[in-house]
């Protein structure tokens, strides 16, 4: 059995809990008060230091970083279509999972951070604008790559790379950005039609 350390608001967590229930994998929920300050915690930095959600644990092994995980379970799952091991493909699939990670989250945190959670006196106005500015080089990307596909990287069914795309775009979605553009408004539409990634999203006006 997995034990999911997770909190609601997480776009990193609902990437990992979309792919546990819709592959039906034994898991549990672990709570992380993160508003209480609990990820800060001497006990859960012995889980993860990065003081971040989320974290999967099984016995003695523990995994930080989302699309670590993501990979595990995919590999330990033999879940080749949502990680398929053909390496020109997987490459593929690869490539936009690292550029969710080092290209997009910061933009999305710069957002949703700043107009959302922040408190009002510590709302970081530039980075709102950055964030925004980034999501304007960033989105165009992912509108023509979806010229000739459905999924980004290619393939006939969703991997994890969209899934990783699709809980960043969610969550931009409570800073009320929302997929214009008509690929990228259609690709998103098809996540939400998987039952597994609009259960994982959090109830919250705007969202
Ligand atoms: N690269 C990490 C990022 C995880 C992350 O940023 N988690 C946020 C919540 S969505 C968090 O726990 N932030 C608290 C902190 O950084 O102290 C991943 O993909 O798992």
């Amino acid at each position: 059995m997995y034990v999911l350390y997770t909190f609601p608001f997480s776009q990193h967590a609902r990437r990992v809990i979309t792919l546990l229930e819709a592959e039906g994998l034994p898991w549990t929920a672990r709570h992380v008060a993160m508003d209480k300050g609990e990820h800060l915690s001497d006990a859960y930095l012995a889980i993860n230091p990065n003081h971040q959600v989320p974290t999967l644990v099984e016995g003695d092994l523990k995994i930080h970083e989302s699309t670590a995980i993501l990979r595990f379970l995919c590999n330990r799952h033999a879940l080749e279509n949502w990680y398929p091991s053909a390496p020109t493909v997987r490459a593929e699939v690869d490539q936009w999972t690292d550029w969710c990670q080092s290209r997009m989250a910061q933009a999305v945190i710069d957002i949703v951070f700043n107009s959302v959670f922040a408190p009002p006196d510590l709302r970081d106005e530039d980075a709102i604008a950055r964030g925004k500015s980034r999501m304007a080089e960033l989105a165009p990307m992912i509108e023509k790559r979806l010229a000739d596909r459905a999924w980004i990287a290619g393939t006939a069914t969703p991997t994890i790379a969209d899934l990783a795309i699709a809980s960043n775009i969610a969550q931009l979605g409570l800073a009320g950005w929302r997929p214009a553009t008509g690929r990228l408004k259609d690709w998103y539409a098809r996540m939400c039609a998987i039952e597994a990634f609009t259960n994982a999203l959090p109830e919250m006006e705007g969202a």
